[in-house]
């Protein structure tokens, strides 16, 4: 076992980062080869189970109400609707169904009773359940621990110093505390981030640090290319270059050791030779499914192709870690407290997300 550093610098990581790649990827992969099998691959299926409408400015998000894009708003999903994709997605070879909802923060209530049923549902099928719904206080992760969720999926998303360029409606530290919330259950902690947003080397750096002084470290971390959508704040951002992301992928082996790393959102923009140089880099994971979120993904069966090619196997689930047990709602031990999850608003003003908000106006006028 490699030891699982907490202590590591800015400094540091720019300095792997910014290996001769040759270097860069042997050391990588000898880590990743001492950790985890380098033939499984851990397969996650999106499921968008409310889309649309949210009240945040994410500066890269297309389901932000207040940007023009063409995401249309969706109410929540049905217990029975989960089931049938969740199932299907089981056929398709994927150990994980990760929800995601455009939401700022849970609120105690009946859609959250509803997600707690999603989560319920998708246990029984044996499956590792994801969830990714915003800001959380400990209440309501442990109400999702008990109904049997596997995985929270947080993303830090930048370093501290550029999350200030990207959301003004809430602060790093918000992001930090719904970390910790988790923490305190058994629930898995899955945070990572995007790049191609604009910003550094250093922030990129900076992301890594934040992430891997998490004591202890996230089990997964997905690593997103920015999907640059049409009417946010970003959508004129270059895409990423297959280098960036493989440097990035090889980095977060280095630094997060035992961590899933994902390749997650853009790619639909990577060769499969820029994705097996990724899998050698130590990304053990994946988004499967046509669809991300609100965006495209490569084909299910195109993705089974490129398993087959580079002689990668689907991972079982609960693998990592033994099934969470589901505690039905009649037997639950635990009521809501309606509490809110307490958060910032440092309200700076980004000008491109002020751009973006009034781009969509004028138009409209
Ligand atoms: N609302 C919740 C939240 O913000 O935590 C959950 C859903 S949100 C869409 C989950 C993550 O998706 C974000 O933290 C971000 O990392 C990623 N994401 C959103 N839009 C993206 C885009 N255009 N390109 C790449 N990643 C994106
Ligand atoms: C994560 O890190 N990436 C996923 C998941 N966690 C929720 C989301 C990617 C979203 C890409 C843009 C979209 O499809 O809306
Ligand atoms: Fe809302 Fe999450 Fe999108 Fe931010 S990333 S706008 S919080 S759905």
């Amino acid at each position: 076992m490699s030891e699982v550093r907490h202590n590591w610098t800015k400094e540091e990581i720019l300095e792997i980062y910014n290996k001769p790649l040759m270097e860069l990827l042997y050391d990588a992969a000898t880590i990743h080869r001492k950790q985890h099998d380098p033939n499984v691959v851990q397969v996650s299926t999106l499921l968008s189970i409310k889309t649309g409408g949210c009240s945040e400015d994410c500066g890269y998000c297309p389901q932000a109400a207040r940007y023009h894009t063409n995401v249309e708003g969706n109410d929540l999903m049905t217990v029975n609707q989960v089931k049938a994709q969740a199932l299907r997605a089981k056929e398709s070879g994927s150990s994980r169904v990760c929800m995601g909802a455009a939401w700022r923060n849970v609120k105690d209530g009946p859609e959250f009773d509803q997600v707690l049923e999603m989560v319920r549902s998708i246990n029984k099928l044996e499956m590792e359940v994801c969830c990714t719904l915003g800001m959380v206080t400990e209440n309501q992760a442990q109400r999702l621990a008990e109904a049997g969720l596997y995985a929270y999926n947080h993303n830090l998303d930048s370093s501290e110093e550029y999350y200030k360029e990207v959301i003004s409606t809430r602060g790093y530290q918000d992001r930090l505390d719904t970390i910790d919330n988790v923490r305190k259950t058994n629930v898995t902690v899955c945070s990572g981030g995007i790049i191609g947003m604009g910003e550094s080397a250093e922030d990129r750096a900076g992301m890594l640090v934040a992430l891997s002084t998490l004591n202890p470290q996230p089990e997964s971390t997905p690593i997103n290319a920015l999907v640059a959508v049409e009417g946010t704040p970003l959508e004129d951002e270059k895409p990423v270059e297959i280098w960036d992301m493989i440097r990035m992928v090889a980095t977060t082996r280095i630094v997060l050791p035992e961590t899933q790393v994902r390749l997650s959102a853009g790619r639909t923009q990577m060769s499969r030779e820029g994705q097996a140089m990724c899998f050698f880099a130590g990304a053990n994971s994946i988004f499967a499914g046509d669809k991300l979120l609100t965006t495209p993904n490569p084909d299910v069966n195109e993705d089974m192709k490129m398993f087959e090619l580079l002689g990668l196997n689907p991972q079982k689930p609960f693998t990592k870690k033994v099934q969470p047990q589901t505690v039905e709602a009649k037997d639950s031990q635990l009521e809501a407290l309606g509490e809110k999850p307490k958060w910032t608003r440092p309200d700076y003003k980004i000008e491109r997300n002020e751009a973006a908000k009034q781009k969509g106006k004028a138009v409209k006028i």
